[in-house]
């Protein structure tokens, strides 16, 4: 096992991975920006160097000073969180061939993965159902496309394979208004992502988004840890998850389940990932798959009993997974409730001084955050100030115990999302369960205020 590992990321998830490296007797190094230099979580870490100043490019998106950084302090891998680094290749590649470790998948799979139509190929290959549409990128020739849309059929989208995450897409009604599309979203992929290759879809107008948790080690076992629902969003933000799907068949998850872990053994895939699938009228199709941690990887833990940062460490050190799918139990539910510094109805953000911070707490409840009173939340970064996990032996016991904990939580000085959680948390269709990915803008829409 490694003695020291470099903590690339910021804010709670950094706090997250150092818990995991202590339980572990790993120590931890981080790095910070000079926004985060009085976060506790940097005065808590066994080593701490300042890699910049605020701006990301500047600190946590800087490649050198964060492979200096684990050079001078003898860490021989590297933690890059989510978001920033944690899906870049050639920073993966960068890290390898530095001599550390990665914790994370391989350069090709990241790079596999981060092409969406590459993506999806070899999901198609791998048996992993996906949304019909053109089998690879879009061809040139306009009447060429006319036809797999007619294939398709009326409504498509027109995605970027260097998109992503609602980035570099674009719905199409009418075969009047497709040619335009195809070639604004070109001009935009190419602009944006450097790649100005375009796949279609049909637009599925309903859907839930219902991910499945992997975890694949380097002597090719691959197990998946049941499937996470969120739904739950704003503008591609996601702000509630959920463990199980409610109102999905077991036997339907399961399949898919196993579908996933046999591409993963399929292409070599290592350490975590997520499968995106959205559901529509009993069936999941496959979209992205995304090669790091995910900020909603607690409730995927609260129900499974598995620590998925350690299992992510065990893996890059080497270690065989110490489990078969025949091993993994999900018991109970579990749900997150994103706490963001913005404003709750307006979501404009609300970085500043935390006067007070009261955390919640009793059985079936756990907050993974790194703030606290007189923190001052840096307006430089992502919004998210923590996260409320709550799980019980049923759905609605979850929920009670959410109920509690967010009437509980305190946070003065800045304006948090906390009372947007507790009226949806009261809203009758979310108690029913299931709700699609355009619920909470419609809602938002009804509760104009
Ligand atoms: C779709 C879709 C409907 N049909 N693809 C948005 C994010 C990216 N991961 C894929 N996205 C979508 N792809 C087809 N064929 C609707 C979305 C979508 C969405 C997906 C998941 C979560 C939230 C979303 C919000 C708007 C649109």
């Amino acid at each position: 096992m490694f003695k020291k590992i470099l903590i690339a990321n910021r804010g709670e998830i950094a706090l997250r991975i150092q818990r995991a490296c202590k339980e572990m007797g790993i120590k931890a190094v981080v790095v910070y920006s000079e926004a985060d230099r009085e976060a506790k979580y940097v005065k808590l870490a066994d080593e701490a160097v300042c890699i910049g100043p605020a701006s990301s490019t500047l600190s946590y998106l800087n490649m050198p000073a964060i492979i200096a950084t684990a050079e001078v302090t003898d860490a021989e891998a590297i933690h890059p969180g989510y978001g920033f680094l944690s899906e870049n290749a050639n920073f993966a590649e960068r890290v390898e061939k530095s001599g550390f470790v990665f914790i994370g998948p391989t350069p090709e799979s990241i790079r596999l993965m981060g092409d969406k139509v590459s993506a999806k190929q070899a999901m198609i290959k791998s048996g992993v159902p996906c949304v019909p549409g053109s089998e690879g990128a879009l061809p040139e020739d306009p009447k060429e496309i006319i036809r797999i849309a007619r294939t398709v059929g009326y409504p498509v989208i027109i995605k970027a394979a260097g998109g992503g995450g609602g980035r570099g897409m674009r719905v199409v009604h009418t075969e009047a208004a497709l040619i335009h599309a195809v070639q604004t979203t070109r001009a935009e992929a190419g602009a944006a992502f450097g790649n100005s290759q375009v796949y279609m879809e049909k637009f599925l107008e309903r859907p839930r988004h219902v991910e499945i948790q992997i975890l694949a080690d380097t002597f090719r076992n691959a197990v998946w840890l049941g499937e996470r629902d969120c739904s739950m969003q704003r503008r591609h933000q996601k702000i509630i998850e959920e463990a199980p799907a409610p109102g999905i068949a077991r036997r339907v998850i399961e399949k898919i389940g196993d579908r996933c872990s046999a591409a993963c053994k399929k292409i070599g895939y290592r350490g975590a990932g997520t499968f995106e699938f959205l559901f529509q009228d009993g069936e999941f199709y496959f979209i992205e798959m995304n090669t790091r941690v995910q900020v909603e990887h607690p409730v995927t833990e609260m129900v499974t009993g598995i620590d998925i940062v350690q299992m992510q460490i065990r893996i890059a050190a080497g270690e065989k997974l110490p489990f078969a799918q025949r091993n993994i139990q999900m018991r109970g539910h579990a749900i997150e409730c994103r706490i963001n510094a913005e404003d709750p109805y307006k979501f404009t953000p609300s970085p500043g001084r935390i006067s007070l911070w009261h955390a919640p707490g009793g059985p079936g409840v756990r907050v993974d955050s790194h703030v606290y009173t007189n923190y001052f939340v840096p307006p430089n970064y992502d919004s998210m100030i923590g996260k409320l996990i709550c799980h019980g032996d049923t759905r609605d016991q979850a929920l009670a115990r959410m109920r509690t904990a967010l009437s509980e939580t305190v946070v003065e000085g800045i304006q948090t999302n906390i009372p947007l959680h507790r009226e949806l948390m009261a809203d009758a269709k979310f108690i029913e369960g299931g709700t699609s990915i355009h619920y909470l803008e419609g809602w938002l829409g009804q509760h104009r205020r």
